[in-house]
């Protein structure tokens, strides 16, 4: 009679038991490298272009940024192959504040649509918080007849938006929206109301806020502390019943700042500016 095989290896250690809790979705594990391998097609810059059709858009994506550098990772990981899939011509832009001084979210966008515009044709500006991730891809990033509003249906808010004229988040506009408001407001240092700011300069010239659907425009937004140096502004109640007299001199008209820095990685752009602090 033939004798079993003996397995002359060693037996492999048996796997641990897997965590009755999952590890968390958005911990600290993704790394850059996995991104890159996973988006072969994006070029230097964080740039794509479809290789298949010609793109009907060229979309600048204009994230303001400070000390998110986990943050960034999720969100280049979700995004890159959900804006592939969506077959636009896009770039990847991070605005950096440099320095400690109070965060202003509004005036490094306007610094993203201004470098942005420099460095390709891009037609639409996408506008992103660094922790927001869209969770359905039928929620395209281009530009509409009227200004867009693409983060409706926040987990945070319970899929809801918050008030009527809630935009925050992720917002869009094209060229001739965005310069027919003057661009963004320059003086709102620290949290809150920048956003309304932004609602009101787009009323106020005749337009409207265009939408997804709400099971459409659903967004999970990766949970996080508040930002040292961006405490709520306390002036920002009075300036957005202003709106109406400052939009004319304050925004992309009146822009000043100054690049520092203006380098290429993989999977986007990242552009560190100084950008001076409240008066
Ligand atoms: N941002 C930075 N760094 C900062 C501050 C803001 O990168 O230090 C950027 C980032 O893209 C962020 C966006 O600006 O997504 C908006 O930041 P925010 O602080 O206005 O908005 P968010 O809703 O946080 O992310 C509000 C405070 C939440 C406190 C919750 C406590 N549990
Ligand atoms: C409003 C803020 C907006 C802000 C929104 C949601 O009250 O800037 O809450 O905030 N406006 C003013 O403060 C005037 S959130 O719940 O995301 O922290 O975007």
């Amino acid at each position: 009679t033939v004798q079993p095989e003996t397995n002359q290896m060693p037996s492999p250690k048996p796997l641990p038991p897997c965590p009755e809790i999952p590890p968390a979705s958005f911990g600290s594990q993704m790394t850059m490298e996995r991104v890159q391998k996973e988006n072969p097609n994006v070029t230097e810059g964080g740039r794509y272009t479809p290789p298949d059709c010609r793109p009907r858009w060229k979309v600048a994506i204009i994230i303001p940024f400070r000390h998110r550098e986990n943050h960034l990772k999720y969100w280049l990981h979700y995004l890159h192959p959900i804006l592939r899939r969506q077959k636009i011509d896009y770039g990847i832009y991070i605005i950096n504040q440099l320095g400690e001084e109070t965060f202003n979210r509004a005036k490094l966008l306007n610094v993203g649509y201004t470098e942005a515009t420099k460095d390709g044709e891009y037609d639409c500006f996408i506008f992103s918080d660094v922790d927001l991730i869209p969770m359905d891809d039928r929620n395209l990033y281009h530009c509409y007849d009227q200004p867009r509003h693409f983060a409706i249906a926040m987990d945070k808010f319970g899929f809801r938006l918050p008030y009527a004229g809630y935009f925050g988040g992720v917002s869009g506009l094209s060229k001739k929206q965005f310069l027919k408001i003057n661009g963004f407001p320059n003086e709102y240092w620290g949290w809150g109301g920048e956003d309304d700011d932004i609602y009101n300069r787009i009323t106020l010239n005749g337009m409207k806020v265009s939408r997804p659907d709400v099971r459409i425009g659903r967004y999970r937004m990766i949970k996080h502390e508040r930002d040292k140096h961006n405490e709520p502004n306390p002036q920002r109640f009075n300036k957005i019943q202003n709106t109406k007299n400052t939009m004319k001199k304050d925004g992309i008209s009146s822009l000043t700042y100054r690049v520092i820095q203006f380098k290429r990685y993989a999977l986007y752009t990242n552009i560190s500016v100084e950008i001076g602090k409240p008066p």
